[in-house]
């Protein structure tokens, strides 16, 4: 067989493509995993709705593993802040092996539901006591191993993390394992993008502006190793946020950043809750993408991005499934149109026109900016895409009787139980009938892992 000849041939009587349903769909997979043209042999047939995978644009892997073990109140009001110093006990004893199998683990959880790419946001690279692995990115290679294994993209954003607040102090004892300065950080760039492939990008992210001092800011934007690849930037997650960025640098987060930075459709602001107007204009102007988080938001008490707003300006956005304290797209963009439901005490507030359909919105929404976060060529059924999709089951009760002017917001609202039936992520079947094909290794080695997290 020759490299690009078609390995497998599909049709479907209705697929997602150029943001809408299309009828009597046919499309083939070449050897490399990319979709190309119909190729003329008998197809096989996709019983059901077919939806490109969605890209996942903000994880911290790890943070699988405690999902559930913050929500029992402490001594004081907890907030945000609480949860982080629970969150930093928790990654203290996270070594490469841990992180490969909760990674693993979490992957396949992703790709159950339908997400067959991720952007790992990943800043726990030394050992606790920040003493480098004799393997430098020991722990960044335990992710691409993880994505390996589950079988779905993966775009490694090493984090750069310097200090430990906004007046430049240094880490905290428990930040050490993150921090690097811009020369080791630079090193572990290009050592990573040795690793680069068909199924693995690496790209930039900066853990916050309170994380990188203002001295080492502008030295560190006009490096070269920042001027091509995406750049994911933690930003005006909380108030306390905002008020610190104020109090030293005499400018609300976001206004800080379009001050000195040149911000364009390469930046993913992840989170970006807490905008004025002005900023809501300039972001979705910059055509950066908005990394909304919003399962993780509501569990962390961040507060509510201005998505009217913003989709009127024509703002880009994308999700995450952050903290994993949730792992399903339709849960991140159910409660992304639900917190604007709950704050404005209206109905369809993503729809902006008579007749739109928030499930159609907020899925062509966030396949587009969940792409352009990813740097890969994935989010749609097209040529020289990569086959990453999936097939919703007919069968589903929740999807009975739909047609194409009203699943997608069935998909959305209606139901507990995943449609998500059948996944294809880079031209091969990862899961079938509802189950991945390593599904039952993977949980077993994570459940160990986390049995000896426990008792660490
Ligand atoms: C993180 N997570 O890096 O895991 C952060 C918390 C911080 C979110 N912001 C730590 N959701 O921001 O300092
Ligand atoms: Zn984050």
């Amino acid at each position: 067989m020759s490299e690009t000849a078609a390995v497998y041939q599909f049709s479907a009587a209705h697929a997602w493509q150029d943001a809408q349903w299309r009828t009597d769909v046919s499309f083939g997979v070449d050897s490399h995993g990319g979709i190309i043209a119909s190729a003329g042999q008998v197809p096989a047939y996709l019983d059901g709705w077919v939806l490109p995978g969605m890209p996942n644009l903000h994880s911290h892997a790890f943070q699988r593993a405690m999902a559930g073990l913050a929500e029992r109140r402490g001594p004081g009001d907890d907030s945000f802040w609480t949860w982080r110093e629970t969150m930093y006990g928790f990654a203290e004893r996270i070594d490469p092996d841990s992180l490969q199998a909760i990674a693993a683990q979490l992957y396949v959880e992703m790709l159950k539901a339908g997400y067959t790419q991720v952007c790992e946001f990943h800043y726990l690279h030394h050992q606790p006591d920040g003493t480098p692995y004799a393997q430098p990115e020991a722990m960044s290679l335990a992710l691409i191993e993880a994505a390996r294994e589950a079988g779905i993209a993966l775009t490694l954003l090493p984090v750069l993390y310097m200090s430990g607040g906004f007046d430049g102090r240094a880490l905290s004892q428990r930040q050490r394992r993150f921090g690097n300065n811009v020369d080791g950080y630079l090193q572990l760039l290009a050592n990573l993008r040795k690793h680069e492939s068909r199924d693995v990008r690496v790209g930039v992210a900066l853990h916050s502006l309170r994380a990188i001092p203002e001295s080492a800011w502008r030295g560190l934007i006009e490096q070269e190793a920042l001027k091509t690849g995406p750049i994911h930037i933690h930003i005006a997650e909380q108030i306390g946020e905002v008020q610190d960025c104020l109090a030293t640098r005499g400018a609300r987060p976001v206004e800080w950043l379009f001050e000195h930075a040149p911000v364009d459709r390469r930046w993913c602001l992840v989170h970006a809750t807490h905008l004025t107007d002005k900023e809501a204009a300039q972001l979705a102007q910059s055509g950066a993408i908005a990394g909304l988080c919003p399962t993780t938001e509501a569990n962390l008490g961040d507060g509510l991005f201005p998505l009217a707003r913003y989709l009127d300006a024509s703002g880009t956005l994308g999700i995450g499934s952050d903290s994993h304290i949730s792992v399903s797209p339709i849960e991140e963009l159910r409660w992304l149109e639900y917190g604007q439901r709950l704050s404005t005490r209206h109905r369809n507030v993503a729809a902006r026109h008579a007749g739109d359909s928030v499930g159609e919105t907020l899925w062509k929404a966030a396949l587009k900016g969940g792409a352009q976060a990813a740097d890969l060529p994935i989010g749609a059924l097209e040529t020289g895409k990569r086959a990453d999709f999936f097939v919703l089951d007919p069968e589903a009760p929740s999807l009975a009787a739909r047609d194409s002017r009203s699943v997608m917001d069935s998909l959305l609202f209606a139901g507990n139980r995943s449609p998500v039936r059948h996944v294809m992520a880079g031209g091969k079947w990862v899961v079938r009938d509802f189950v991945h094909r390593d599904e039952t290794r993977i949980a077993a080695r994570y459940r160990m892992a986390v049995m000896r997290l426990a008792g660490a």
